[in-house]
């Protein structure tokens, strides 16, 4: 075991970090895969034809608008569009030009970790549609439900796409979709994505892809710690493994050892040891119903209002009010 004193940790990263990989089963956090590389290797995960979930809900919103667009207008009183990790706003920008083309009395307010995204999607936004009035907002998805809360006046509604919900376990996505409730007012609406319950062996390939895309965006969280932290991961020892519990609706991803080894972190004073077939669990990506959608709604005190699939039902979106 380790009887080395805790070190103080430079950030909550560093602190995750520490108590992941001296925990028993070691895990770590998906949302330390994004960096300028994780963006990009996900950037290039939507772009595979195996990972469907981009173009369901692109064809989703092509298929819908009018009438998707029709509940964020509602009463026609202005309001203002939030986008919670915003990202590249592909499939927003099919919403946007609709709300346009419908005449919305609108602002768009997309909400990034990253600067380097936000900025591309101002210019992005400007150059195609330069009818939207858009105001970036910078920040992690806490802070910002906390902004969202205290802007006062307009209408609000808030965008929550590409099944990121997914990346949390129930209990805390019941919390999340709590906070989305507390910083909405009656009348205003939530609209989000939810990837559901399909053939399991779609679900594997879509995290599993034989190019290895997803294999090195599971492994960058291992990069960034050799280059933030000092470590010295061979990453080559890490086999990408992804299982799929259909019973459950959750993907589940590791890194497994393939042999034994020993990790040096030196800005975590840590040696960490690993068996040969020992896992670090790094990510969930679950799976919906819409029995699962409406319990996590209820039990957040929010209402299912009606939600949109596309043809083989692979994924929904669905409007929430409080
Ligand atoms: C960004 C959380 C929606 O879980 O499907 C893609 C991330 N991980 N391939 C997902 C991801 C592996 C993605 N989300």
């Amino acid at each position: 075991m380790h009887n080395k004193e805790i070190p103080t940790f430079a950030s909550v990263f560093e602190q995750e970090v520490y108590e992941g990989l001296t925990a028993y089963p070691k895990y770590l956090s998906s949302k330390y895969f994004y960096d300028e590389i994780g963006d990009k290797l996900f950037q290039d995960i939507m772009a595979m034809p195996e990972y469907y979930l981009t173009n369901c809900e692109f064809d989703i919103f092509e298929e819908h608008k009018k009438k998707i667009v029709q509940h964020f207008i509602n009463d026609g009183s202005p309001f203002s569009l939030f986008e919670l990790g915003a990202g590249d706003g592909k499939k927003t920008k099919v919403l946007l030009k609709q709300l346009v083309d419908s005449k919305a009395d609108f602002d768009y307010r997309p909400i990034d970790i990253s600067h380097n995204v936000l900025k591309q999607l101002e210019d992005a936004i400007k150059k195609e549609i330069p009818e939207v009035t858009i105001n970036t907002l910078q920040g992690t998805y806490f802070e910002t439900l906390r902004d969202i809360g205290s802007a006062n006046g307009k209408r609000k509604v808030i965008l929550f796409l590409g099944s990121n919900i997914g990346n949390l376990l129930h209990p805390m996505a019941i919390e999340f979709l709590q906070n989305m409730r507390d910083s909405i007012n009656e009348g205003d609406l939530i609209f989000m994505g939810f990837d559901q319950k399909k053939h399991p062996q779609v679900i594997l390939d879509a995290y599993n892809d034989k190019t290895g895309i997803t294999e090195a965006f599971n492994k960058n969280v291992l990069t960034r710690i050799n280059k933030e932290m000092g470590g010295n991961f061979n990453t080559d020892n890490f086999l990408h493994w992804e299982v799929y519990d259909p019973e459950s609706g959750t993907a589940k991803s590791y890194l497994v050892s393939k042999e034994a080894q020993e990790v040096n972190i030196e800005s975590l004073e840590l040696n960490i040891r690993l068996k040969r077939w020992e896992t670090i669990h790094t990510e969930i990506s679950q799976k919906y119903d819409d029995e699962v959608v409406e319990w996590l709604a209820e039990k957040a005190g929010l209402t299912v209002v009606t939600s949109f699939s596309d043809a083989e039902d692979n994924y929904k979106n669905y409007v929430f009010k409080k």
